[in-house]
């Protein structure tokens, strides 16, 4: 049987374990990416670990989330990542110089190659035939290190896309409908790998739309073959090397097989306030909008903002309409500048957002009360822009920029008949204007040990996990619902330049929780904390959806949190938990959660046995009402890391021998 293509990557890198689905494995990372909102804690936590120079092939630090700089905080957390990665052998990708997934594909991606990268759009990768993971801060420190990466071995979802997107349907709609079909829940261990020929059509822009959308999939990542149009996007890049051509053997077999037909796809959006809440353009159609933003790491390509360009060029957005442009990065803002394409977009009365995540992380740009707002980003999740009851669209640029222009949502394939429009066809450039002088190469081994490192006042070491207890005495601090997103639990928004700072930071956990006048989940997780009481957090599926930011286990634990309840776990937050010392039991019975109310007292006897060797513990409530099986889905390395206290002292044990 011939091999899928996430198996011969997987395969070349695979270190530890079998190559087997299901089966726990540790692969070789080639290259690791952070950015500056979990990057410092990256690199904290790196230099806790006690390691120097990085042991990967090659490693970026960018900055692209925390650039608003209200307060002294972003500023601090820029040259801390600037003199630290010099120090350690890392490349800095400076402040301006655009979103690190956008950046990488142009500038650093490699087919065939592995990255891991501390943030959940990493996957962006896969448009270049790289196997590209998202992860905690914490697992990409240890890969910097030099140590593998350890997951389940996937599934593969073969999507078979055949046909040619119609004029005005976009790379976004391909996703969407994928979304529609998987939604964004059960597909924890799965990766999905695109092929056939409506794959081969699509351009290397195009495809890292798709995969960095699969992280909304959930999965763990998602791959396309490295081809024609990979040589000639690398090549326009002037990375001609890096090239290889890879793909699937023609008779591998994939574990399930979905079938698009990318001519009979039309333009789609993810309606508030899910990702997975499709419907089609023509369904949502003349909802009044009088906000547009285009941009993030899934639509800011050259393509994508030529196009946009092309379509305002001598007009005029809606009078009742703001309409936002973040280009991606630098090179595709010096490109329109210096085609005039930033000038028709100015024109037409665009605001231009610097290139950055922007709107996408809530940093300006939140929606007016009431407002419907067209985003051509990735998630939509409750109040991510900014704003309580925030009513945010998922749309391509072909659909934002025809909104923008009536001030209704407009399907992009009546422009013709409303604008005399013709679509605009915008290929890959044969050439990018290279300009790599924001990106600083770290000085060699003997230059790096001069360097000092900045470390302002509010970049505060995180505190480590205590070791758990055999019996643990716990209480119900929250129950919670489904579909629970890392940024329900740790907000970004205005709370985002607190990254750095964890105790100042765990103030505001749950925070869409707490209700005015009463005490928050911060107060009551710290007063049981020091009645020794461990919080435990109660959930229904697929909990931890969405970021891989890993304060969401960390402040959590900082505040006392020992254990998560929950009928699922997304994958890169459950590994946060365990890397943090959180237990993450599953319901075995879901009809359980039923059971369970805020406030219950838990007592969990013989919890270190549990978690040594059994896939089962027993939860009784501390009234004797009801006893109750939780799920222990872990690996050998999990169970050490739990019983080592979080991940950072199970390396440091390993290290000591
Ligand atoms: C996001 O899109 O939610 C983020 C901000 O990029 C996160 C990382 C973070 O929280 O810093 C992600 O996707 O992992
Ligand atoms: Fe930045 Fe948004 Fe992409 Fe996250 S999803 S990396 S916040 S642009």
């Amino acid at each position: 049987m011939g091999q899928t293509l996430v198996y011969k990557i997987l395969g070349e890198h695979l270190v530890e374990g079998k190559l087997a689905a299901g089966e726990q494995i540790g692969i070789r990372i080639d290259q690791t990416l952070t950015q500056d909102a979990t990057g410092t804690t990256a690199f904290l936590l790196y230099e806790s670990m006690g390691a120097a120079r990085v042991k990967t092939d090659l490693s970026v630090s960018y900055i692209d989330h925390n650039m608003a700089g209200f307060g002294p905080e972003n500023h601090n957390d820029h040259l801390y990542l600037q003199t630290i990665a010099a120090k350690c052998g890392v490349y800095h990708s400076r402040a301006g110089n655009g979103i690190c997934h956008q950046v990488h594909l142009e500038r650093f991606g490699k087919p065939g190659a592995t990255l891991l990268g501390s943030d959940s759009h990493t996957p962006t990768g896969g448009g270049i035939g790289m196997l590209a993971i998202g992860a905690g801060g914490l697992d990409v420190a240890v890969a910097m290190a030099g140590g593998p990466f350890y997951l389940k071995c996937p599934k593969v979802l073969g999507v078979k896309l055949t046909g040619k997107l119609n004029d005005w349907v976009a790379a976004k709609d391909v996703i969407l409908k994928l979304l529609s079909i998987l939604t964004t829940k059960g597909n924890v261990g799965w990766v999905v790998e695109y092929f056939s020929d409506g794959a081969e059509g699509l351009s290397v822009p195009q495809r890292s739309t798709i995969t960095n959308m699969g992280a909304e999939l959930g999965v763990t990542t998602s791959i396309f073959a490295s081809d024609e149009q990979t040589r000639k996007f690398l090549a326009a890049q002037k990375r001609q090397q890096d090239y290889q051509p890879l793909a699937a053997d023609p008779d591998a077999e994939y574990d399930r097989i979905i079938k698009i037909d990318l001519a009979e796809l039309e333009p789609m959006a993810a309606c508030p306030s899910s990702p997975d809440n499709i419907k089609t353009i023509s369904d949502v159609a003349g909802i009044e909008t009088r906000q547009v933003a285009i941009g993030s790491c899934t639509n800011s390509s050259y393509a994508d903002l030529m196009m946009v360009a092309d379509v305002l060029k001598g007009r005029r957005i809606n009078e009742m309409v703001e309409l936002a442009i973040a280009p991606g990065s630098r090179e595709v803002l010096n490109m329109l500048a210096e085609n005039g394409a930033l000038a028709d977009m100015i024109s037409a009365g665009a605001r231009i957002l610097e290139s950055g995540c922007g709107p996408c992380i809530g940093q300006g740009f939140s929606p007016g009360d009431g407002v419907a707002s067209l985003r051509t980003f990735n998630r939509n999740f409750a109040g991510r822009t900014g704003s309580k009851n925030d009513q945010a669209y998922l749309v391509s640029p072909e659909t934002a920029v025809a909104s923008a222009l009536t001030g209704r949502i407009t399907d992009p394939r009546d422009l013709p008949e409303l604008f005399g429009l013709r679509f605009p066809k915008i290929e890959v450039p044969d050439e990018f204007e290279i300009n790599d002088d924001m990106i600083e190469q770290p000085p060699g081994e003997k230059e790096a040990a001069k360097v000092e490192v900045l470390r302002g006042p509010t970049i505060v070491v995180p505190e480590s996990p205590k070791s758990l207890p055999q019996k643990l005495k716990g209480q119900v601090l929250l129950k919670c619902g489904d579909k629970i997103t890392t940024d329900h639990i740790m907000p970004a928004g205005k709370f985002l330049k607190l990254r750095s700072n964890v105790p100042e930071y765990a103030k505001v956990v749950f925070n869409c929780f707490n209700e005015e006048d009463k005490p928050t989940f911060a107060e009551r997780a710290l007063k049981l904390k020091e009645k020794a009481v461990g919080g435990v957090i109660v959930a229904g599926e697929s909990y931890g959806q969405g970021s891989s930011r890993e304060h969401a286990a960390l402040c959590p634990m900082y505040l006392g949190v020992r254990a998560v309840i929950a009928k699922s776990i997304e994958r890169i937050h459950k590994a946060n938990l365990i890397n943090f010392c959180i237990v993450p039991i599953e319901f075995t019975d879901p009809a359980d959660y039923d059971k369970i109310e805020d406030d219950d007292e838990f007592v969990i006897d013989n919890l270190l046995e549990a978690i040594k060797s059994s896939d089962e513990i027993k939860i009784a409530k501390a009234d004797s009402s009801l006893t109750f099986i939780g799920k222990l889905e872990l690996s050998d390395r999990d169970r050490e890391i739990l019983l080592s206290a979080g991940l950072l002292n199970y390396t440091r044990r390993k290290v000591d021998g």
